[in-house]
């Protein structure tokens, strides 16, 4: 089980006056979970960069008029059986869905998979977000 630390850091005071600024505006009560933020960060962005196993959520919009689009979208999620968990799928209006694919797997095998649906013809907008299980973050 791990503790508690308390640790002091040496800083230039205009840096730290606009760090206290930034986190001022995004809502933080203290400095202290604004640095452990930065730092689990840090962590997701090590594991990615590891190619440890993450999970993540990618978002698409697109426009299911286009020809063979959804047929192109479920077979790329078909080859990536293993890695996609759930979909949900929103009928956004007349032309436009959007769909929300949970994945988990390496970094970089998400990634591909990702890429190969962004790039199909009549994905209008999409992201990848990837993070990990937390069980490295506390
Ligand atoms: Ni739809």
């Amino acid at each position: 089980m791990s503790t508690l630390v308390r640790t002091g850091i040496s800083l230039d005071s205009e840096l730290l006056a606009r760090f206290d600024r930034a986190i001022a505006k995004k809502g933080y009560r203290s400095r202290s979970e604004a640095i452990r933020d930065l730092v689990r960060e840090h962590s997701v962005a090590s594991d990615v960069a590891r190619d440890r196993i993450i999970v993540g959520t990618l978002t698409l919009v697109y426009d299911h008029h286009r020809p063979k689009l959804s047929e192109r979208l479920i077979d790329a999620q078909h080859h990536y059986h293993g890695k996609v968990l759930a979909v949900t799928h929103v009928h956004l209006d007349h032309r436009n869905c959007l769909e929300v694919i949970i994945v988990k797997g390496r970094g970089t095998e998400v990634q591909r998979l990702a890429d190969q649906l962004l790039s199909l013809r009549g994905v209008k907008h999409g992201k990848l977000v990837m993070t990990t299980t937390g069980k490295r973050l506390k």
